[in-house]
C-alpha cells in the first residue's frame, strides 16, 4: 500500500469517527434537551395556600391592606433553607380580595435592600397607582396607591415592576393573587369556598442549584429562565385533599419564561369559567387550556370519591418550529399538583349556564387602528424607553390594535389598565380560551392577532401605562412601549427619564 493511501484510510476513519461522535452527541444533545416530570412526583407535600390578607376599612369606607417586601428564606424541601423575596413572609404573598365598587388603599412597605415597584396586573386604575417602572419605592420606603374597584369579578395578581429587574424579583418570590368580587358572581352558584373548592394555583417553575435557585439561562432558551421542575403556590410536588364533587381551580402562571399547556391525563373535559379579566358569558367544555406567563384561567373540573387526579402540562404543538419547541419549553411536560378525592364527597350544585354579561368592546367603534410588531429587540423596532410615550389614547374611546409577531420565537403581550377582547386570531374567530376578558395574550411565532380595547381612563397624559412582552427576559431588555390616556385633544406630557423614587 503506498503510503498515500495509508494516509488516506487513517484520514477517513478519523472523517467517520468524528461524524459519528458529533452525530451521537447531537442526538444526545436533541434527545436530552427536553424536560419532563410526568410520572415522576411523589407528590409528598400538601400544598400551600396563601394566607387571605388580613384589612380593615377606615372612617371614609376605604379598605387598607399591608404589605410589606422582604427577604428570607425558604425551605422548600427539608432542611434546605433557599433565600428567597416576599410579601409578608419568606416566598410569595397573601391573597388580597375586594369587591366591585370599593375603595382600597394598599401600604407597600420596600424591606429589601433595593428598589422595586408592586404593579397589579389586570387592574383598571389611574397610571400613577398602576406601580409600573415609573412608581418605584426606595429601600426602606413606603408607597400607598388607591383606587376604587370598578370591573367585574376576576383573579389578578400583584408582583414588581422595575424596569431591567423584574424577572430577578418575581423569580425571588414576589408575586400574589387579587381577586376581585362582584354583586352578580356573589349570586351565582360557583364553587366560591377559597381553599376548600375555590383553590389558588400559582404555577412557576424552578431550578435548584444546590439550595439556591438556580438563575442562569440554558443554551438556545432564547425566552428566557426555564426551570426543571414546577411548584404551586411555592410548594414543590403539592397534593391537595378535596372533599367536593367540583373544584375550582384559579391557574394563575406566574413563571418568568414558560409557557403550560393545562389539562388531566385522562383526558377529561373541565369547564373554562374565566380568563384573565373574569368571567365568561358561559362555561366552555375544554380539555386544555394553555396560559403564557402572566395569563390565568379559572376552571371547575369534577371529580369521583376516592380518586386521584394530577392536573398535567402538555407538550404544546403550537408552541413554535420543532427547534424552538425542544429547546425553548414547547416539547416539556410537567405533573404539577395532584388533587385527592376524599372516600365521601359533597354534592356540588351544577354549574350556571350563564355566568355573566360581556363588558369587554367588540370594536365595531373603534376610532382608529395601531400596530405593533414583536421582536426581541423592541416593539416596533424601538426599545423601551423611560421618556418617551409610544402610543397617545384619548380617554373614552374604542381602539383595534393589531398585534404580529414574526420574530421566530415566542411571545407574549400584555396591556396594562385595561381588559381587552380577541378579535381575531390570524383572521379567524378565538378559540374559546379566548373568549372571555383578557389582558395578556400568548402569540407564538407566526401569529396575528386583533385585539378591542376601551380606554376609559382617567387621564394622565404625564403618568404612562405599559404594553409589553410578559415573558420577563424580553421584558427587562426593553421589550416594552409606553402609552398615556388623554383627553380628546391634549397632548402627551414627558414622562422622567429616570424612575421617581417614592418616600414615606
Ligand atoms: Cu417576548
Amino acid at each position: 500500500m503506498s503510503r498515500l493511501k495509508r494516509v488516506l484510510i487513517v484520514l477517513g476513519s478519523v472523517v467517520t469517527v468524528v461524524a459519528l461522535a458529533v452525530g451521537g452527541l447531537f442526538t444526545w444533545w436533541w434527545t436530552g434537551a427536553d424536560v419532563s416530570t410526568v410520572g415522576k412526583e411523589p407528590f409528598g407535600n400538601a400544598l400551600s395556600i396563601p394566607p387571605l390578607a388580613k384589612s380593615y376599612v377606615d372612617k371614609d369606607g376605604t379598605r387598607v391592606f399591608d404589605l410589606r417586601m422582604q427577604a428570607g428564606e425558604t425551605e422548600f424541601e427539608k432542611g434546605r433553607a433557599t433565600p428567597t423575596w416576599g410579601f409578608n413572609g419568606s416566598y410569595l404573598g397573601p391573597t388580597l380580595r375586594a369587591e366591585r365598587g370599593e375603595k382600597v388603599r394598599v401600604r407597600i412597605g420596600n424591606g429589601l435592600d433595593e428598589a422595586s415597584t408592586v404593579h397589579w396586573h389586570g387592574m383598571h386604575l389611574p397610571a400613577r397607582m398602576d406601580g409600573g417602572p415609573h412608581q418605584m419605592i426606595a429601600p426602606g420606603a413606603t408607597w400607598s396607591p388607591r383606587w376604587t374597584v370598578d370591573q367585574p369579578a376576576a383573579t389578578l395578581w400583584y408582583h414588581p415592576h422595575p424596569h431591567g429587574a423584574t424577572e430577578q424579583h418575581v423569580r425571588r418570590g414576589l408575586a400574589g393573587m387579587f381577586l376581585l368580587d362582584d354583586e352578580k358572581s356573589e349570586r351565582l352558584d360557583l364553587p366560591e369556598r377559597y381553599g376548600v373548592d375555590d383553590l389558588p394555583v400559582i404555577v412557576q417553575d424552578v431550578r435548584f442549584d444546590g439550595a439556591r435557585f438556580a438563575e442562569g439561562h440554558g443554551t438556545m432558551q432564547d425566552v428566557g429562565f426555564l426551570g426543571d421542575r414546577t411548584m404551586v403556590n411555592g410548594t414543590l410536588s403539592p397534593y391537595r385533599e378535596v372533599r367536593d364533587e367540583l373544584i375550582r381551580l384559579r391557574l394563575l402562571n406566574a413563571s418568568t419564561a414558560r409557557t403550560y399547556d393545562f389539562g388531566f391525563p385522562d383526558g377529561r373535559a373541565f369547564s373554562l369559567i374565566a380568563t384573565d379579566g373574569g368571567l365568561l358569558e358561559r362555561p366552555a367544555a375544554m380539555d386544555r387550556v394553555q396560559l403564557s406567563p402572566g395569563e390565568r384561567a379559572e376552571i371547575v373540573v369534577r371529580l369521583r370519591a376516592g380518586e386521584r387526579v394530577v392536573l398535567r402540562s402538555f407538550p404544546q404543538d403550537n408552541y413554535g418550529d420543532a427547534w424552538q419547541r425542544r429547546f425553548a419549553g414547547g416539547d416539556d411536560s410537567f405533573d404539577v399538583l395532584e388533587l385527592r378525592a376524599a372516600e365521601r364527597l359533597r354534592p356540588s350544585p351544577e354549574l350556571p349556564s350563564v355566568l355573566a354579561e360581556s363588558e369587554t368592546p367588540d370594536g365595531k367603534d373603534a376610532v382608529r387602528g395601531r400596530h405593533f410588531d414583536l421582536k426581541r429587540s423592541g416593539i416596533n423596532g424601538r426599545a423601551m424607553e423611560m421618556s418617551r410615550v409610544d402610543e397617545t389614547v384619548t380617554r373614552g374611546t374604542t381602539e383595534v390594535w393589531t398585534v404580529r409577531n414574526g420574530n421566530g420565537m415566542p411571545h407574549n403581550f400584555h396591556v396594562h389598565d385595561v381588559q381587552f377582547r380577541v378579535m381575531e386570531v390570524n383572521g379567524a374567530a378565538p378559540p374559546p380560551g379566548l373568549r372571555g376578558p383578557k389582558d395578556t395574550v400568548f402569540l407564538p411565532n407566526g401569529t396575528t392577532m386583533k385585539l378591542a380595547l376601551r380606554f376609559d381612563g382617567p387621564a394622565d397624559p404625564d403618568t404612562p401605562y405599559m404594553y409589553h412582552c410578559h415573558l420577563l427576559f424580553h421584558e427587562d431588555q426593553a421589550m416594552m412601549g409606553q402609552f398615556v390616556v388623554v383627553e380628546k385633544g391634549q397632548r402627551p406630557g414627558a414622562p422622567s427619564d429616570h424612575a421617581r423614587r417614592e418616600h414615606h
